[in-house]
């Protein structure tokens, strides 16, 4: 076979160790540095941010995989920021986010992970995420499952079990049980702001209705990382994360891991028009989309009266 799925997935994870190692290096001292010159951090605006450690470490994901496997194809974050293009076709393309949740590095806040997704024939197939602060690296394999592995600081398997398959026990009963994610973005034009602003007020709370009639979710939470967002969700800490806005880097790699998990992935769209369920497979346009939402299985049609 050209895309050997097991082969890959052992590559990519031990890649991502190879790459959460030199986060870490990077991470030291990058506060002082970005406080020095927070005018060369800034891409598109100064919610916007890239920093050497991004690039550096792009380089690197990006040479390891080109020298093991030269006839596979690239999309990456900082890549695609120098100019290059980003077309998925269907030779496999593995896509890349250095340091996903750029801000959460640069502050300290310990949520940022490199994450990296490997699409085949268009369609997401193996995701790694790994969180090199809290040493936790989620993995999947499309068809063979999600894990999660809490690493010691060698890289080495801790805890027993060490290797945890990711499989929410319950589905979500209803949206008033859930805590949702959401996320602000980079995009601070007023339009979008607007909008968001309103589908997080709808999420909290319709106060004519009060808070015992009202369909308002239990919590909201913004994390930073839309990785780490589609992870938590896998793991059942989150029941629902949505954003728009995002990238395709941003999500490949943590849609398969949601999906191996139990989860549904859907574009904005789609999302609880028919129950997200039925919408399960991540196409081309829903992964380049850049809107998402990714949830827990729905065990109801709850879903279905839209948020
Ligand atoms: C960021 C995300 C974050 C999201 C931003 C951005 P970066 O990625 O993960 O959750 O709100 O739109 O895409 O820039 O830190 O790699």
């Amino acid at each position: 076979a050209d895309f050997d799925g097991q082969e890959v997935l052992a590559f990519a994870i031990e890649l991502a160790k190879k790459a959460g190692n030199a986060i870490l290096q990077g991470s030291q001292n990058r506060k002082a540095k970005a406080e020095a010159d927070w005018e060369s951090l800034t891409k598109k605006n100064t919610a916007d941010l890239v920093t050497e450690t991004d690039q550096a470490v792009e380089k690197l994901v990006k040479e390891t995989i080109a020298a093991k496997y030269p006839t596979h194809k690239f999309i990456g974050e900082e890549s695609w920021a120098a100019g290059e293009e980003a077309k998925l076709d269907d030779a496999p393309t593995w896509i890349v986010d250095p340091i996903d949740g750029t801000t959460n590095f640069v502050t300290g806040f310990p949520f940022c992970a490199i994450s990296i997704g490997v699409a085949y024939k268009q369609r997401p197939v193996i995701g790694v995420v790994y969180n090199p602060f809290l040493r936790r690296l989620y993995s999947a394999w499309k068809g063979n499952g999600a894990y999660l592995e809490y690493l010691d600081e060698k890289g080495a398997q801790i805890g027993q079990p060490s290797k945890l398959p990711l499989n929410p026990i319950f589905p979500l009963s209803s949206l008033r049980h859930a805590v949702v994610a959401v996320e602000w973005g980079s995009d601070r034009t007023k339009e979008t702001i607007e909008k968001k602003t309103l589908s997080f007020a709808r999420l909290c709370g319709n106060p004519e209705e009060g808070v015992q009639g009202g369909q308002f979710v239990r919590g909201v939470r913004s994390i930073g990382s839309a990785a780490l967002s589609c992870c938590a969700v896998a793991e059942g800490a989150l029941d629902l994360w949505q954003e728009v806005g995002c990238w395709a880097w941003d999500v490949c790699a943590g849609a398969v891991i949601v999906q191996e998990a139990g989860g549904a992935v859907v574009g904005s769209k789609q999302a609880f028009l028919s129950g997200a369920s039925k919408f399960n497979d991540v196409t081309p346009e829903v992964l380049q989309g850049r809107k998402y939402v990714v949830i827990r299985a729905i065990a109801d049609s709850e879903g279905e009266k839209g948020i």
